[in-house]
């Protein structure tokens, strides 16, 4: 019989990359909606190694260009070690957030460990925000709006060198889908790069399907696939309880397929849900639709898919 699939749940409840405050309370609503039980329900081994340990958030004004660079750097080595650890054991790491800013840990983990293991690695980055900024083109200084910058290379060394030395991701690993709120000086650095943005434009009139036929095209057996599912992607009328609402997102059919497809691809192996802010949710439906979404993206619908094309025959 085949072996189930490990994934490790990794807690890392801080906001001291977001604009907002309630992020940090993140991990506990996704537990409270049941991910855990959720996928153990669809045969998955699970481990909840509990909560990471971190500075408080100081609230204080941006230095230099960044908000509390030295507490979202503290944070970060944490996250880095822990997926770091979950990845040589052969297990999934799955970061509860937090803010977006904890990517660059998890994701700088990721990356060291597909260098030392000779994999491809393809990052899918499902957001409202292309978080492409810099200290010099910021409009907040908050270090969620910066984690894709600073993970190809544009940052603060103690954050670009965090997994080791030069730049965890090259642009070209990176496909960004749901895109809505691009700061000006942030969209000609996105364009200056060369990301691949799949925005809400290309989706609207594309699809869903296409666009994904497009952002997971490539993919093979060597390629480490990772998600980094920024809740707000989602559209604000199923996703409130996020700190920067963008309206015009992915619909729940449409996030749904998104998950589904990736899914499929059986490559998934590793993900962060980050950005939930139960302080602005209502009654953690938030939570519980990012639940849902997640057990979709572990293939909870591939059987039904199954009984589908069997029934097509
Ligand atoms: N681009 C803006 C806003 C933002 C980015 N990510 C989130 N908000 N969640 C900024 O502050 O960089
Ligand atoms: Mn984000
Ligand atoms: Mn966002």
């Amino acid at each position: 019989m085949e072996s189930s699939v490990a994934v490790t749940l990794i807690g890392a409840p801080t906001d001291v990359g977001a604009g907002a405050r309630g992020a940090s309370m993140g991990p506990e609503a996704l537990r409270v909606a049941g991910l855990a039980e959720a996928l153990r329900a669809l045969g998955l081994d699970v481990i909840d190694r509990g909560n990471l340990h971190g500075p408080a958030n100081p609230w204080q004004p941006a230095h230099g260009g960044y908000r509390h660079l030295p507490e979202v750097a503290a944070w970060n080595r944490a996250v880095h070690d822990a997926v770091r650890a979950e990845l040589r054991a052969g297990r999934v790491p799955i970061l509860l957030g937090g803010d977006h800013s904890l990517a660059i840990g998890s994701i700088g983990a990721v990356a060291r460990h597909c260098r030392e293991q000779g994999r491809k690695l393809r990052v899918l980055w499902l957001d409202a925000h292309a978080d492409f900024n810099t200290c010099a083109i910021t409009p907040s200084g908050n270090l969620h709006g910066m984690p894709v910058a600073v993970l190809c290379g544009f940052g603060p060394p103690e954050l670009v060198e965090l997994g080791g030395s030069g730049a965890a991701l090259r642009p070209t690993e990176v496909r960004q889908i749901g895109i809505r709120s691009v700061d000006a000086g942030e969209k000609r650095f996105v364009h200056a790069q060369r990301l691949e943005v799949y925005d809400m434009r290309y989706i609207d009139e594309m699809g869903m399907r296409a666009t994904m036929e497009q952002a997971l095209a490539g993919l093979d057996e060597q390629t480490h696939l990772h998600v980094s599912f920024d809740v707000d992607f989602l559209d604000p009328e199923i996703a409130p309880g996020v700190g920067t609402t963008v309206p015009g997102g992915p619909t729940y059919r449409e996030a749904q397929l998104c998950m589904e497809m990736i899914a499929d691809t059986g490559r998934l192996a590793s993900l962060d849900i980050v950005e939930l802010n139960p302080a602005l949710d209502e009654r953690n439906r938030t939570a519980r639709v990012a639940v849902e979404l997640v057990e979709s993206l572990f293939g909870k619908s591939t059987l039904m898919r199954e009984h589908q094309v069997r029934r097509r025959g």
